[in-house]
C-alpha cells in the first residue's frame, strides 16, 4: 500500500513539474569595488527594473550584502547571471550574481 501511495505521489509530482517549472531568485552580491552607478545600470538593463527600484535594490545590496533582482526559470536565471558576469568583466568590476531556488 505504501508503495502504491508513493507511486501515486511521484506521478502527481511529475505532472506538477510539467505544469509549473521551478523558479529561481537571482541575487546580486555586494563588493567594495563595483560602482553604484554600474549596479543601477545592470538592474535596469538586465533585470528591467525602473530607475527608482534599481536605486533602492542597489542600496539594499550595499547595506545588507545581497538583494533580489528578479525571479526566473532556471535557464533564464542562468542567462541573467552570465550577462551580469560578462558585462562586469567587460567593465573590470568584480560584481557577482547567484541564484537560489524559490
Ligand atoms: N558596495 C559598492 C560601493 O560602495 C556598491 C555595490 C552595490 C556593489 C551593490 C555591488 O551588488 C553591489 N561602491
Amino acid at each position: 500500500m505504501a508503495r502504491v501511495d508513493t507511486e501515486i505521489e511521484n506521478e502527481y509530482e511529475e505532472e506538477w513539474e510539467l505544469e509549473e517549472p521551478k523558479l529561481y531568485k537571482v541575487l546580486l552580491l555586494n563588493d567594495d569595488y563595483t560602482s553604484m552607478d554600474f549596479v543601477v545600470m545592470v538592474l535596469m538593463e538586465i533585470f528591467h527594473q525602473s530607475a527608482g527600484k534599481a536605486n533602492s535594490i542597489m542600496f539594499k545590496i550595499h547595506e545588507e550584502g545581497s538583494g533580489l533582482c528578479g525571479v526566473y526559470t532556471y535557464e533564464v536565471a542562468e542567462t541573467k547571471i552570465a550577462q551580469v558576469h560578462n558585462l562586469a568583466k567587460e567593465h573590470q568590476f568584480p560584481l557577482r550574481a547567484t541564484m537560489e531556488e524559490e
